[in-house]
């Protein structure tokens, strides 16, 4: 899964792509790089993020999707909002991508008719404060049990199991601990029975084991996405496309 920002304030690409023209131009070139999916987000989530309104956010996000699902391309939308989600999805986006896992009143509903692929993700708190003082029992089981908890009520609204990924949420409220710990209980997190998606690519969690600035994070993401894969994940969130997909070949060749 290919990110493509179409915000003015992501932490990885800085507003590189907020024109949907030049979103558009990056979404099509991680596809040609062999993306699977791209993930169109119109509100950031990195940790302190604002939240944006819902017509700014579907003015950002809309005619991306549009135009992606023209050329082709499968596209996952990653929004918290039911609004954003009813429109994406007549737009044409195959899955969406919720970091609050479907907890918005209505956000279910948007999503259980309409057969697209939906991404559970776990968050502790809100963009906004979630990495003030991230606390947990036991992460692993706090987090496992709150993702199974969500996929069943998405089942029981009506989604089928197969279209629903699980994902621990790596950098949502959590400390660098709790997330090497989530991390090498991926295993026991794919033993669920749902797709795992795992997300850490040029994260602080890359920065903190590497000492390396955003801008600098590339090879210990590739290394994390390919260990992810290794360790059970079906699905990894990239923003180094071209590369991840070059380590994964490369491993499944030679192992
Ligand atoms: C939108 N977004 C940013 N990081 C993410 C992650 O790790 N997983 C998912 N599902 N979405 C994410």
């Amino acid at each position: 899964m290919g990110v493509v920002n179409v915000t003015p304030d992501s932490f990885s690409d800085g507003g590189r792509f907020a024109e949907p023209a030049r979103a558009i131009e990056q979404a099509l070139r991680l596809r040609d790089e062999g993306a699977d999916f791209v993930d169109v987000g119109g509100e950031s989530t990195r940790p302190g993020a604002a939240p944006v309104s819902d017509d700014e956010e579907l003015a950002r996000v809309i005619p991306v999707v549009e135009a992606l699902a023209r050329e082709g391309v499968a596209v996952s939308v990653d929004t918290m909002k039911p609004e954003v989600m009813t429109a994406a999805i007549a737009a044409g986006c195959a899955i969406v991508n919720d970091v609050n896992a479907f907890r918005a009143e209505g956000a279910v509903e948007a999503v259980a008719k309409a057969g697209v692929g939906v991404v559970v993700m776990h968050m502790q708190g809100t963009p906004a404060t979630m990495q003030k003082a991230p606390l947990y029992a036991d992460v692993v089981g706090e987090v496992g049990g709150f993702l199974r908890r969500r996929a069943a009520a998405l089942e029981s609204a009506g989604i089928a199991r197969e279209r629903i990924a699980v994902d621990p949420g790596f950098g949502f409220g959590k400390t660098l601990e709790h997330n090497v710990a989530l991390f090498r209980a991926l295993p026991q997190l794919a033993s669920m029975g749902y797709p795992v998606l795992a997300g850490v690519s040029r994260k602080r969690l890359i920065g903190d084991l590497t000492g390396r600035a955003l801008d600098e994070r590339s090879a210990g993401s590739v290394a994390a996405a390919l260990l992810a894969v290794q360790n059970g994940a079906s699905v990894v969130r990239v923003h180094d496309v071209k590369e991840t997909v070059d380590a994964i070949n490369v491993w499944l060749a030679l192992r």
